[in-house]
């Protein structure tokens, strides 16, 4: 786990920290959220939470511009938030209800934003990498000079179709950012346990596709590595990977009693490598915010996310003659 510290001095405005600081705290403050509900028995299924792979999705995301397209697992409530889906309809979408974006019949994994470039939600480990290069490949065929970001787990980066997808992407010099989110478990599994190297990105060397590790708990790390990984896309040299190191706090999805680790490995991760507790620092040590300043934006993330809340529960039940829509038949 790569520690919170930087040691260079940030070169951002206070400005992009705020942003940062709020964005994160959402993703934080949601997923917490849905945590509740999820224990009362109002949200059914899979849900697997985001929380402290924040920094992953906020600082890729301000690498991206207008048009580029994104495309996850099921662990994607933060990347629905990061691309600015509303919080609302992601909640009522968790909770089964007509307000969500897909009606309330997609669920925690399947949602989708044309409007947002957001590509969903995949319940299948890693199917979502070549439709990730699909994507990309179409960008590419348009020469619209848009990126794709395909994210994936360490768990899914021993998949098949990854390294199949390698291969096309880098035949056709294809504008993908492979993002591996390596949280260091799989379900069950840590990656000591299941994978035959420490780094994974070494794996892109075969097939000619370049790329780096990056502190994940890093916000600004990763915003830097991502305007990298963009132009280098974007510059017609075909696709490139990003191994992001971080950790998620939570079990793998709510039903998961994480007996594979210890609570001690857990905190000490929290405790010292937090990625909002990071931006949190920079922006008071920074003097560009005062604790009252932090205060005031932790209270109206908050009402934001009641207010996802309520909206999700207040929302009817999906009608029967939905069940009709929206299919291929
Ligand atoms: C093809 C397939 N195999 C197995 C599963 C069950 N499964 C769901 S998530 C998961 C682990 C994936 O771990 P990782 O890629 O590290 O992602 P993370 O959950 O850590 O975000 C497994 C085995 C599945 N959904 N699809
Ligand atoms: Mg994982």
């Amino acid at each position: 786990m790569a520690a919170r510290k930087t040691t260079k001095k940030p070169n951002v405005s206070a400005e992009e920290l705020t942003t940062f600081y709020r964005e994160m705290l959402l993703i934080r403050r949601f997923e917490e959220k849905a945590g509740q509900l999820y224990g009362m028995g109002l949200i059914g299924g899979f849900c697997h939470l985001y929380i402290g792979q924040e920094a992953v999705v906020v600082g890729l995301e301000a690498a991206a511009e207008e048009g580029d397209k994104r495309i996850t697992s099921y662990r994607d409530h933060g990347h629905m938030l990061a691309c600015g889906m509303e919080p609302g309809g992601v909640m009522a979408e968790l909770t089964g209800r007509e307000g969500g974006l897909s009606k309330g019949k997609g669920g925690s994994m399947h949602m989708f934003s044309k409007e947002k470039n957001f590509y969903g939600g995949h319940g299948i480990v890693a199917a979502q990498v070549p439709l990730g290069a699909g994507l990309a490949f179409a960008d590419k065929y348009k020469g619209n000079g848009r990126v794709t970001f395909a994210y994936f787990g360490d768990g899914a980066a021993n998949q098949g179709q990854v390294y199949e997808t390698f291969n096309m992407a880098a035949l056709w010099d294809l504008p993908v950012v492979f993002v591996i989110e390596n949280n260091q478990y799989a379900m069950g599994t840590s990656q000591a346990r299941s994978t035959s190297t420490k780094d994974i990105y070494h794996r892109g060397e075969a097939f000619g596709i370049p790329g780096e590790i990056v502190n994940g708990m890093d916000v600004l790390a990763v915003k830097e590595a991502g305007e990298k990984a963009v132009a280098h896309c974007r510059a017609g040299k075909g696709p490139y990977i990003l191994e992001i190191k971080t950790y998620r706090y939570r079990g793998h999805s709510m039903s998961d009693p994480a007996k594979y680790r210890t609570r001690e490995e857990v905190q000490k991760v929290r405790e010292q490598s937090d990625p909002i507790e990071h931006v949190r620092e920079l922006l008071l040590s920074g003097k560009h915010a005062s604790e009252d300043d932090l205060k005031a934006i932790d209270k109206e993330i908050k009402e934001i996310v009641n207010q996802a809340a309520e909206f999700s529960k207040e929302s009817p039940e999906p009608s029967l003659d939905e069940l009709w829509t929206d299919i291929y038949a």
